[in-house]
């Protein structure tokens, strides 16, 4: 295989790690490494085992509590412990195969720098051992003269393996604080199941609460064991399944929970279209939804200026105007007056002199023509099905019943749409996401028993802004931010004003890195930080990410295995497993099918010594930023500072920000600011987790903004204002849309109140290209989280299952193209790449329209163990070209159209 040719200097330097680590060397300023096994020639007198409590991070969930079995120092065994918080006494896959993950002979020994000047994904970087210090001083002397110059010339990038990490991860206050506008998560091109949640709910992950519900609508969603939890959450779902909660599952191909539900298979990449129906027939053919949530609880009666950018407003109090259609007039929409069923929700109005409609009526237009027939056509899902889901959506949401929790009463509305990846991971993705909420909203559900709900620990997220709208996610915590103002000339290089609502920015970079002027970069970065992130993992010709990074030209990665970025990198730096780490991480306390039951701080003081004598990464990014001379000191430009704010520090354990502190001493000053002066390591480990869980009721968001105190946007009027406000920014710089027309022709197509549907890019490739990708996560890989992917015992187990490593195609399909299982074929996409060749599966479990591929994890680096390339190449399918981006969120369109070869 023509990858591995540059693997002999990389044998070279496994043998000297593994040396490097059996002697014991000092290893720089942070302590010395330590052997990992006894030497074989040693006699081993005694066997001493021990077993210790702690925390599992083996997922970016990273909440389950584990037993370590630890023999002579040496990592053996992990079982899950049955006083858990959240697996009581189970252990996942990915947990149980942590031995391999630690002791993985592919993993980084020590610091490296390259002397290979020629960067590539194929290329021996000509590693040569450096010394932590080493690699500090040199790091430290490039970010000195970059903050004196300009900060923005750094660009970090974090991915999930960072988050347990409070300073490198979490919020990123290192690079944040060091003032670079350059720090966004790598994770987000395929994970664009964000921004609709962030609206309408006010908070970023959203779920399906079953605690109540009786019917859930999962489109391109998973909640079994596929999403990434070990623990009870698995087991609750099953439950509920079991004792009669109908999961109905729109997808393109038969998971766990269609295989334990119902299955409607659909075309990849036409939800859109099958939403669309779904509102048409609840509002045109049954009539039914809920319309005291609508008029009370949503933006549907707020009365829209006629260019549909702006609620009408009053001009006194400038509050949004609704129409009391029993008073026959316009009135603010907070007027105690209106009887809750008063509020006009369709007609015409005039108001200020100009005929306007309340935002539902917008609604009604937009779906009128979407019949069930008409989405049969698109989605190949009969119109007789849509219609028996739209009946039994309405009728299992039992509008108007309420339940009583702890002496509150709440609406209960046991039916609800969960859509994920699979629905929003597409060019019209969001605008689907939006017309799935909005389905939740004329159903009433949600945040209330039985509906929609979102992960987290802050019930506070429904909280109104001056309109009485929930504020978005973003503003109401200032982080993650999905909201950009314009300014010009851009500061960020990834020029998020040009899709100002986005929350996937990872592969822009990619765009203006290779053409830095069309997008009006007046800078190039001049170093890049990565922590666990690989832009080669999120989709997108691995040749392109691969030109754009080799023009940054200094890179230092922190990794776990000479991944893609590491190939790239100047100097790579070893990353500690969590079971060699003292970990503290809050975290909420969700579980799959019971969004938000609390909030938890998980964590154990080390299992075993770090192999390698490696540092725990926050303390190298402390020491970092003290000699770089922003740790010490006060205001938001210092570390310390900064920290003392973002934990809410109160004055008795602050830190002292004339002192530097270890990680360690840091997270135990905070493990008492929250839990008390008794609260340190030694507790932390007894237990293993320390919760904070809600009273019952307020697991359920609306309990804390009831009745009227609050709204959901019906009305996408986000998006509205975000096309409005790039279209002025654009001409008062007076520049072109770098973009392309067509991108902008699209983007005013879909950035609507609520979207209209049109074929995309994926639909119009051409006869050839017949299929489209479908792909979806397996319990073994969490994408590349704790090395997942190139874990030999994950490789292995999840190989069992005959879908691995191939094409799935139902039966149909391979019967039209004279394939069998067994046939060897090549794909090709719409974007000219190619992956394979690879054996077909032939299945009736995808849709005849779809190629299917489990996991697809597959990695580009000549430098990992060969094992990975076991996974199938599915994200070289897909591209970061404009056609192949979502143009409300950024993300990347996860079903290009395919072709299939024979070999
Ligand atoms: N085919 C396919 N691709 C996907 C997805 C999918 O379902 N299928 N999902 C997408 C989604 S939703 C998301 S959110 C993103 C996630 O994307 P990320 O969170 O960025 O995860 P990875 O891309 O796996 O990047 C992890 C990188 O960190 C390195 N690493 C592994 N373990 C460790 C460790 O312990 N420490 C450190 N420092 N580094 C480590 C790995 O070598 C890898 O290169 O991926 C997206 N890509
Ligand atoms: N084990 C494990 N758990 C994980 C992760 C992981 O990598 N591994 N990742 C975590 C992260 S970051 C995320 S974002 C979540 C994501 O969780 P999900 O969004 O639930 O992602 P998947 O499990 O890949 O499920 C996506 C589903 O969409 C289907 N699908 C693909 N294309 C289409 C389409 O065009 N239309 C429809 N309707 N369906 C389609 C796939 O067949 C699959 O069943 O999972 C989290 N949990
Ligand atoms: S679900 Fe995540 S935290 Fe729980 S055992 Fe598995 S890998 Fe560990
Ligand atoms: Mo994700």
């Amino acid at each position: 295989m023509k990858s591995h040719d540059a693997t002999v200097s990389r044998r070279g330097f496994l043998k000297g790690g593994l040396a490097t680590a059996a002697v014991a060397i000092a290893a720089g300023g942070f302590g010395q490494a330590k052997p990992v096994f006894a030497h074989a020639d040693e006699k081993v007198s005694e066997i001493v085992e021990e077993v210790r409590k702690g925390h599992c991070a083996g997922c970016f969930y990273a909440k389950c509590t584990q037993k370590y079995h630890v023999k002579n120092g040496v990592l053996t065994y992990v079982e899950g412990d049955p006083d858990g918080l959240y697996n009581k006494g189970k252990c996942c896959v990915r947990a149980a195969a942590t031995p391999m993950r630690v002791y993985n002979p592919y993993r980084i020994k020590t610091p490296m720098k390259r002397t290979n000047p020629e960067k590539g994904l194929n290329v021996d970087p000509g590693w040569v051992e450096i010394t932590w210090d080493e690699a500090m001083d040199e790091i430290a002397e490039r970010l000195i003269a970059i903050r004196n110059d300009n900060p923005a010339k750094l660009v970090y990038l974090p991915g999930f393996p960072s988050w347990h990490f409070p300073i490198v991860g979490a919020g990123w206050p290192f690079a944040t604080v060091f003032g670079t506008p350059n720090v966004k998560s790598a994770t987000g091109s395929l994970c664009s199941v964000h921004l609709a949640a962030a609206h309408v709910h006010g908070e970023f992950v959203q779920t399906s609460e079953m605690n109540y519900a009786k019917y859930v609508l999962c489109i391109g969603a998973t909640v079994g064991p596929n999403h990434g939890v070990a623990d009870a959450g698995t087991d609750f779902v099953i439950d509920k399944i079991e004792s009669g909660t109908r999961m109905v599952v729109v997808d393109p191909r038969c998971g766990i929970e269609a295989s334990l539900g119902e299955w409607v298979p659909i075309k990849p990449a036409t939800d859109l279209a099958f939403l669309e129906a779904l509102a048409h027939t609840i509002l045109y053919e049954i009539g039914t939804y809920d319309e005291w949530f609508v008029k009370n609880r949503t933006t549907g009666p707020y009365l829209m200026n006629p260019a549909g950018d702006d609620y009408m407003r009053d001009p006194d109090t400038n509050k949004p105007l609704v129409w009391d259609a029993k008073a026959n007039e316009a009135k603010v929409f907070d007027d105690s007056s209106v009887g809750d069923l008063d509020y006009a929700l369709e007609g015409t109005y005039e108001v200020q002199g100009q005929q306007v409609h309340p935002a539902f009526q917008y609604l009604l237009d937009a779906v009128k023509d979407y019949t069930p027939e008409w989405g049969e056509e698109i989605t190949t899902v009969p119109a007789a099905t849509i219609r028996q889901i739209a009946a039994d959506l309405i009728e299992n949401a039992q509008i108007g019943a309420t339940v009583e929790i702890n002496g509150q009463t709440l609406p209960l509305r046991p039916a609800h749409v969960n859509p994920s990846r699979g629905c929003t991971c597409h060019r019209d993705g969001q605008a689907a996401f939006w017309m799935a909420m909005v389905i939740n909203e004329l159903l009433g559900a949600i945040a209330v028993p039985g509906g929609n709900t979102v992960i987290n620990y802050n019930g506070h997220c429904l909280q109104p802004d001056e309109d009485g709208v929930v504020i978005s996610e973003a503003t109401a915590k200032n982080s993650r931010s999905p909201y950009y103002e314009w300014q010009y000339p851009f500061d960020a290089l990834d020029v998020p004003e040009l899709i100002p609502y986005s929350y996937c920015p990872g592969n822009r970079y990619i765009w203006t890195l290779l053409d830095p002027e069309k997008y009006h970069v007046d800078y190039m970065p001049e170093m890049f930080i990565g922590f666990g992130c690989s832009l080669f993992s999120k989709g997108g010709d691995p040749a392109v990410i691969e030109e754009a990074l080799k023009k940054i030209p200094f890179m230092v990665h922190y990794t776990y295995a000479e991944d893609e970025m590491a190939m790239l990198s100047d100097i790579v730096l070893l990353d500690l497993t969590h079971v060699e780490a003292d970990v503290f991480y809050e975290n909420s306390a969700y579980r799959p099918g019971n969004g938000n039951v609390g909030r938890s701080y998980v964590g154990h003081k080390r299992i075993i010594d770090p192999l390698y004598g490696q540092p725990n990464p926050d303390d190298f990014f402390l020491q970092l930023a003290d000699k770089v001379g922003f740790l010490k000191g006060n205001g938001m430009n210092c570390l310390e500072f900064a920290m003392n704010k973002r934990w809410q520090m109160k004055p008795e354990y602050e830190f002292d920000t004339t002192r530097s502190y270890t990680i360690n001493e840091m997270q135990e000053l905070r493990m008492k600011n929250v839990f008390g002066s008794d609260a340190s390591w030694e507790t932390l480990a007894e237990k293993g987790y320390y919760e904070v869980m809600l009273p019952e009721n307020e697991q359920y968001n609306y309990a804390l903004f009831p009745g009227k105190t609050t709204r959901h946007p019906l009305y996408n009027i986000a998006v509205v204002k975000g096309l409005k406000q790039l279209k002025a920014g654009l001409e008062e710089a007076g520049i072109e849309y770098p973009l392309g027309p067509e991108f902008m022709e699209d983007y005013e197509f879909y950035a609507k109140g609520f979207p209209q549907w049109k074929p995309t890019p994926v639909m119009t490739a051409g006869d050839d290209f017949d299929l489209n990708g479908v792909v979806f996560k397996i319990p073994q890989f969490l994408f590349d989280v704790a090395g997942c992917v190139q874990n030999p015992l994950l490789v292995e187990t999840a190989y069992t299952d005959d879908f691995l490593g191939k094409i799935l195609l139902n039966p149909a399909t391979a019967e039209r193209k004279g394939l069998e299982d067994g046939d060897m074929v090549y794909v090709q996409s719409q974007y000219g790449t190619e992956i394979g060749p690879y054996p077909v599966k032939v299945t009736n479990l995808v849709h005849p329209d779809a190629m299917g591929v489990a996991g697809g994890n597959a990695r580009y680096s000549a430098n990992l163990d060969p094992l990975v390339q076991r996974h199938v190449q599915y994200n070289k399918l897909m591209s970061t070209a404009y056609e192949a981006v979502d143009v409300l969120s950024g993300g990347l369109e996860v079903s290009p159209a395919v072709k299939i070869v024979k070999a």
